[in-house]
């Protein structure tokens, strides 16, 4: 059987930095190696309150952003969760192989109650099951992610291995495959993991002046008061910003400078916005492009959708058969 990958994002609002770094900067290589599947995942982006006429453009921006950043429809099926119903079909099987206590110590899922408190949906609680059905329903041997999101693979795990033992061996144990760079990216107050819903992000459609000014007021060694004080670049959510878009050499230069205050901040964020506008700008001339060929990009998507349907139906029928549900014509 062809090896296959699944990872996705939710379109609950514009992608950045974090989803970049974290998630598709890592699928790019992954997608000549195996059999990849991409999705929009927008029954996950319903969990929290959100606008459902802003919802497709959303979808589309994920999208967008998917092919911009050197995703290829040519090797790589990309698809709407919602599409594909089986997904919430397997993940109702799932939820009677895991316990409720095991779901609500998850740490996202405190996160989140704690985010939104005015809306702790049984969705919330139940997103790692959902996400378990959307690795398993293709039998995904691994799945890329960040650190944010490996307790959630441990319940794929769990329910995989429940699942089999029940009722015989059907499920791979999916591992992570993670990427120690861009593995946790912190937002611009230097202190949370960078996250749409906290708005402390770096998007992967600002302008080449956005990320100027968002780099010129974000935090820095808060021990450091004036240009003249030395800084400490191990304490800095800029030099971990730097480690993942300048080389060695600017590296070197730049630990020096901070640490004998020959460079202010400012200088140290100049070269930072540089480096990190010279990766974003083919992204961002390419997000226009398509952006102009809405069409062409919903295209992708259905066709996706529908390859990935095919593989998903063949494993529900087993699961059908194997669970006991239904009817079938021979008894
Ligand atoms: N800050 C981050 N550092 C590293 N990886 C990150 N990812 C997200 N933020 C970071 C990775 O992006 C993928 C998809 O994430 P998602 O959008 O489905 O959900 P999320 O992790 O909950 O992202 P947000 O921005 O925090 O969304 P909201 O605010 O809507 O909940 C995952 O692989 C994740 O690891």
């Amino acid at each position: 059987m062809e090896k296959r990958i699944f990872s996705g994002i939710q379109p609950s609002g514009r992608l950045h930095l974090g989803n970049y770094l974290g998630a598709m900067k890592n699928w790019i290589p992954l997608q000549d190696k195996y059999r990849c599947i991409f999705g929009i995942v927008d029954y996950h982006a319903m969990t929290v309150t959100y606008t459902p006429k802003e919802m497709e453009k959303r979808i589309l921006d994920a999208a967008v952003n998917y092919i911009a950043c050197g995703l290829d429809p040519e090797k790589t099926i990309l698809m709407i969760q919602s599409l594909v119903p089986e997904h919430t079909e397997l993940a109702w099987i799932f939820n009677t192989l895991v316990s409720v206590p095991r779901l609500s110590r998850i740490p996202t899922y405190k996160e989140k109650i704690q985010q939104h408190p005015e809306n702790v949906n049984m969705g919330l609680l139940d997103y790692p099951v959902l996400m378990a059905a959307d690795i398993l329903i293709y039998k995904s041997f691994a799945v890329p992610v960040g650190e944010d999101q490996l307790p959630h693979l441990e319940i794929a795990r769990e329910i995989a291995r429940k699942f089999n033992t029940s009722y015989g061996k059907t499920f791979p144990e999916p591992q992570s495959i993670t990427e120690e760079k861009g593995m946790r990216v912190f937002g611009l107050d230097g202190v949370n993991r960078m996250s749409k819903t906290l708005d402390n992000c770096i998007y992967l459609d600002d302008t080449k002046e956005d990320v100027e000014k968002k780099l010129a007021t974000a935090v820095t060694d808060t021990a450091r008061k004036r240009r003249t004080d030395p800084g400490n670049p191990d304490v800095c959510n800029i030099f971990n910003y730097h480690k993942l878009f300048s080389s060695k050499n600017e590296l070197s230069e730049v630990t020096e400078g901070c640490r004998t205050a020959k460079i202010g901040c400012l200088d140290c964020k100049r070269i930072l916005a540089d480096n990190m506008n010279r990766e974003l700008d083919p992204i961002r001339k390419r997000q226009k492009e398509l952006w102009k060929k809405t069409d062409e990009v919903k295209k992708i998507l259905i066709d996706g959708s529908e390859k990935a349907s095919e593989i998903a139906k063949e494993t529900m029928r087993e699961v059908r058969t194997k669970v006991g549900i239904g009817l079938r014509k021979k008894s």
